[in-house]
């Protein structure tokens, strides 16, 4: 794992149903991100939020529900960009904003990893496959389509940035979904994703299911990053999210996927979304991400300070 850590603050909140994402960013550095990377021995730069240029007009598509297109594909065009460069010069850590950050993230990580020769493989913590296309989203929040685009689907061409390398569909492992559409379910399907929803994890356990991709991509000497919203866990531990879905991983469960990333040493670059702080009863949220944050690290179980609320 790389021992410079590069926080990166994402104040995006277009591609969300509601307000209040733009906020993540500060209730991490409120919450003592960074003193809990460099408690763990990592060099920190907090490089503050970057912002797009704002996009000149409104831009048509078909699809009428869309919601803030052109200021999604801003963002995309310009996080795509940052990560690129930003994986070349040690561990990303994006603090969101909205998950429609990702279509930048994970393509611009995509390219860094060609860029060594080698391919990315994405771990989505997530109640949601964020799988639409701009023509298959009925609400029209374009955080709902990030793995689409960045995955190669159809129904991008023209409408978002052109993908320099598309991330390969059978690289890509979703733990934890529970809240799939139908048009998604059927794109998942057809590209091959492998995905290990709330049922499966009930009935195997998390950790060989995360064991046997980490093993994969071990095995292919490939590059992760690892993109975690916050409705991956159940809303009962974690409150703070716009689209919070009953039946979420728990506490226990959350941190052993972060244990077993840190100690997989794979871990290249780190998404920290959807994170709503004015949702949040007193920054328990907040707290539990860095927490989670601090986990994938290298902090281990006894040394975890102790929360009370
Ligand atoms: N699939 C639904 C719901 C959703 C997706 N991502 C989030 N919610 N956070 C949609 O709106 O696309
Ligand atoms: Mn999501
Ligand atoms: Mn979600």
């Amino acid at each position: 794992m790389d021992r410079n850590c590069i926080l990166i603050g994402v104040p995006v909140q277009d591609g969300a149903g509601r307000l209040g994402c733009d906020m993540g960013p500060s209730a991490y550095r409120t919450a003592g991100l960074a003193g809990a990377l460099q408690e763990l021995g990592f060099a920190v730069v907090d490089r503050g939020n970057v912002a797009p240029a704002p996009p000149s007009g409104p831009q048509a598509h078909a699809n009428p529900a869309l919601k803030k297109l052109a200021e999604i594909v801003a963002w995309t065009a310009l996080l795509s960009d940052v990560a690129f460069a930003a994986g070349g010069e040690g561990l990303p850590i994006f603090l969101g904003g909205d998950h429609s950050l990702a279509a930048g993230t994970v393509s611009g990580m995509s390219r860094r990893a060609a860029e060594e020769g080698r391919d990315l493989f994405v771990l989505w913590l997530d109640a949601h496959p964020d799988f639409h296309t701009p023509d298959t989203t009925k609400s029209g929040n374009l955080h709902g389509v990030p793995m689409a685009y960045a995955t190669g689907r159809p129904g991008f061409a023209g409408v978002f940035p052109p993908l320099a390398v598309a991330v390969k569909p059978e690289n890509v492992c979703m733990l934890g979904l529970r809240s799939v559409d139908p048009a998604e379910r059927a794109a998942l399907a057809e590209a091959g994703v492998l995905v290990h929803d709330m049922r499966a994890i009930d009935e195997h356990g998390i950790a060989p299911l995360l064991g046997a991709f980490l093993d994969q991509v071990a095995a292919s000497g490939g590059l992760l990053h690892v993109s975690l919203d916050v409705d991956f866990l159940d809303p009962a531990v974690a409150p703070g999210v716009g689209t919070t879905v009953p039946g979420g991983a728990t506490f226990r469960e959350a941190h052993l996927v972060m244990e077993m990333l840190h100690d997989s040493g794979l871990v290249r670059s780190l998404d920290l979304v959807e994170l709503n702080p004015f949702l949040d009863e007193r920054g328990r949220t907040a707290l539990l991400m860095v927490d989670l944050a601090a986990s994938l690290m290298g902090r281990r179980v006894l040394d975890r300070p102790t929360r009370s609320f």
